[in-house]
């Protein structure tokens, strides 16, 4: 099938960008699958020269969509993170910032028909089980991508693309705080090891010596840090019920600090080797859902949000995320929005 080339749709979804395909079009075996999409994104190789990647993980990304297997959903969408320099890829994380343009994508595809105005898309997580809702705006039943919002970390404005999650809660990891406390020390470290929509290891960037307001270029190059972080990252895998986690692409490792521009809490984060240009979406919901955790490292250094609103803040700007709250404080749901846009549809060759 792939001499011919392979149907495939590039788009933007929120601040990452990557290839979407249909499930029909790839092969079923995920092995062969992942050995397809190593050779179309031109991994392992750090600048990806003969594929369509981006030489960097955040537009190293795939979604692979497929008529819904639930009867609550309309569209099913499978992520993968192909690593870049190394012959992996992952399906242990979902990722909001594709999952923005997964209802533009299965509009596109003739997955999901459109609706006049607005189509509302319930997009199956197949990595974490989860039915995320999606509105995407539709006039004259054609995805539009134009409009007036505005995201941290992409230029321009652009349709808005409200994104609602319920139930995101362990995701992963089973439960909200796997280790069932909200504090847990390794390697002299203060960490919550936590999971709403997305594994996270959230730390105080005091604590490794650092301001936590950081470039992601300056943080890069630190490799003491990175080692640390990194011996944290494997010790806490196991812990979060996540196993050896050599390999994988979480826990994301997520150093706070003192928000600065009037936001809730700052972020750095790790993905988990290179840091992050600005913050996923389901990490934001579940660094703003850690900063209601009594006595933790981030509640200590959060801002009360208002109304239920939390702006958290990156290296390249804030995401602002909505936490949906129950009477006795725990959490229903969690919403953002996020942008996409359709960059290139035609086939791919892979090598
Ligand atoms: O946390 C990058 C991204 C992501 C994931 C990553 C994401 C999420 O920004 O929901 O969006 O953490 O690997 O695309």
């Amino acid at each position: 099938m792939s001499e011919d080339g392979i149907p495939c749709l590039w788009m933007r979804g929120g601040s990452s960008k990557g290839a979407y395909f249909l499930a029909s079009d790839l092969p079923a075996n995920p092995k062969e699958r992942d050995e397809l999409l190593l050779r179309i994104m031109g991994s392992p190789d750090p600048r990806q020269i003969d594929g369509i990647g981006g030489a960097d993980p955040l537009t190293s990304k795939v979604a692979v969509l497929s008529p819904s297997s639930r009867d609550d959903a309309n569209v099913d969408y499978l992520f993968l993170q192909v690593f870049v320099d190394q012959a992996l890829v992952s399906d242990a994380q979902g990722c909001g910032n594709i999952l923005a343009g997964v209802g533009p994508a299965a509009i596109e595809r003739g997955l999901v028909a459109a609706t006049d105005d607005e189509t509302e898309v319930r997009i199956h997580m197949r990595n974490t089980g989860e039915v995320a809702l999606a509105r995407v705006q539709t006039p004259g039943g054609r995805v539009n991508y134009k409009g007036t919002a505005e995201i941290a970390g992409v230029p321009g404005r652009h349709a808005a693309v409200p994104l609602l999650f319920m139930n995101i809660a362990g995701s992963m990891c089973g439960a909200l705080l796997p280790t069932g406390n909200a504090v847990d020390l390794i390697d002299g470290i203060e960490a919550t090891l936590i999971d709403n929509g997305m594994p996270c290891v959230v730390m105080r960037a005091s604590d490794f010596g650092i301001s936590g307001k950081e470039s992601r270029e300056e943080l890069e190059a630190d490799t003491a840090l990175k080692a640390k972080i990194e011996a944290i990252r494997l010790k806490a895998g196991p812990m979060m019920r996540l196993g050896d986690v050599t390999k994988a692409s979480v826990p994301k490792m997520t150093l706070v600090s003192a928000p600065e521009h009037g936001g809730a809490i700052a972020t750095r984060s790790w993905i988990p080797h290179r840091v992050h240009a600005s913050i996923g979406v389901l990490a934001a919901v579940t660094v703003a859902t850690a900063t209601r955790l009594d006595k933790s490292p981030a509640a200590e250094l959060a801002q009360s949000p208002s109304g239920g609103r939390y702006l958290v803040e990156h290296p390249t700007g804030s995401m602002e995320v909505f936490l949906d709250l129950a009477e006795d404080g725990s959490i229903r749901g969690a919403g953002t929005v996020r942008t996409a846009r359709k960059l290139f549809e035609g086939k791919v060759f892979p090598r």
